[in-house]
């Protein structure tokens, strides 16, 4: 059966009745439900996901595509934990590894005096012998060099572990974390959340619950995060419905997640890699049911290093409208699982020409999105 669409005042478009209540709904602007994501995700095609998605990020954000200028410090690539997709992971005096010293992370920072760099983004291995103060006094030492720039640090499994080694509680590790100077929480750590897939990938780490636990506490004490989620390896589309289902919950009780980051699985040099990468049409697809089910996130963000240029100037009329930043060569997390930027480096000039060229408009925006220049 096909019916008529005559809300976008065009020429007769034929669609599923199934697909067309759904329409409907984004065209009024009401939530859709799970199951509505599902049959997104397995029977709409990429042109209408393009022209939903489109709706609802121009009526968050019109045209405007933000990126911000930021570094990455990766302190350590050495961690208790061994995830299966995990590229980067090395232990104590394994070939590979490295432990940044605060002398290091000193020069690190100088580097970027004077340069506009707004952000610095601190994420790396959970080191056995760092707790909780060892973080904090990095966070200072950043700030002795750098005392405007915002520090988005630590993800929730990081964070999970400084602060059960420094004996604390979450709420008095974050509330210390924020004494010390943490701005801002990245969005990593968060995998999938179902717990069947997530005891396959990542069983020793923190848990779900003390991902969303650690992020909810946060919002409370005025720390705001971002979330993501890690698709295309062993997950199905339920499981990614499951996963933005609770975070979906989540921003209704605390509205304090900044953006969305779907990461695209990549497969070199790890025990995954056998399950081979999704395709971009799978990408487009993800990051369009994501801008359409997460009605309460203003943001979604594609991270540039992972998906590669091109894909990322498409990924705008998908729904997203955010591009993270420079970079500037500072992380290794994605180059080593295979990312095609080996070293992931982009001028604010590149930035805005790769948004300008996609038909979108350029704003440069410090961590939290207010506008710092419209380009
Ligand atoms: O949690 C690890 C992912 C995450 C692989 O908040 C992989 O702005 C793909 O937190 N293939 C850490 N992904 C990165 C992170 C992040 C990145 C960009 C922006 C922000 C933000 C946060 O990296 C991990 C994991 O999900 N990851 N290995 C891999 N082989
Ligand atoms: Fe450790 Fe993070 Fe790699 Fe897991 S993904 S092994 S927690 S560095």
């Amino acid at each position: 059966m096909q019916t008529e669409n005559t809300l976008l005042n065009l020429p007769t478009v034929h669609i599923e009745p199934e697909l067309s209540q759904i329409v409907k709904k984004v065209f009024n602007n009401e939530r859709i439900t799970d199951s509505d994501a599902l049959t997104l995700y397995t029977k709409a095609d990429l042109s209408l996901l393009g022209v939903l998605a489109t709706h609802v990020r121009t009526q968050k954000n019109g045209k405007k595509t933000f990126f911000n200028r930021n570094f990455h410090i990766e302190p350590t690539n050495i961690c208790i934990y061994s995830c299966k997709f995990c590229s980067y992971v090395r232990k104590i005096n394994q070939e590979g590894a490295w432990e940044y010293t605060f002398d290091d992370i000193e020069a690190l920072c100088q580097k970027y005096i004077g340069t506009g760099v707004t952000e610095v983004h601190i994420v790396g291995g959970v080191h056995p012998k760092r707790d909780l103060h060892y973080y904090g006094e990095m966070i200072k030492k950043v700030k002795s060099v750098l005392p405007e720039v915002h520090v988005k640090a630590f993800t929730a499994v990081e964070l999970e572990f400084m602060i059960r080694k420094a004996k604390m509680t979450l709420e008095e590790g974050l509330i210390a974390l924020k004494n010390y100077g943490l701005d801002s929480i990245p969005g990593g750590g968060a995998e999938i959340f179902a717990e069947e897939i997530r005891s396959k990938i990542c069983d020793e780490k923190a848990s779900t619950n003390n991902w969303l636990q650690i992020h909810e506490i946060a919002h409370s004490l005025g720390i705001p995060s971002n979330a993501t989620m890690l698709y295309g390896h062993i997950e199905n589309y339920e499981h990614r419905v499951d996963h933005m289902r609770r975070l979906r919950e989540l921003q209704d009780r605390t509205g304090g997640f900044n953006t969305f980051i779907p990461l695209k699985y990549r497969k070199a040099n790890n025990e995954m890699s056998y399950l081979g990468e999704v395709n971009t049409i799978e990408d487009l697809k993800n990051y369009a049911v994501a801008r359409i089910y997460l009605d309460n996130f203003r943001h979604l963000k594609a991270y540039w290093p992972m998906i590669g240029k091109e894909t990322t100037q498409i990924s705008l009329s998908f729904g997203v409208d955010d591009i993270d930043g420079t970079i500037d060569d500072t992380t290794k997390i994605y180059s080593m699982a295979g990312a095609e930027n080996k070293n992931p480096v982009m001028t604010t000039e590149n930035l805005v020409k790769l948004v300008k060229e996609a038909g979108m408009q350029p704003i440069e925006r410090d961590t939290v999105y207010n506008t710092i220049k419209e380009w």
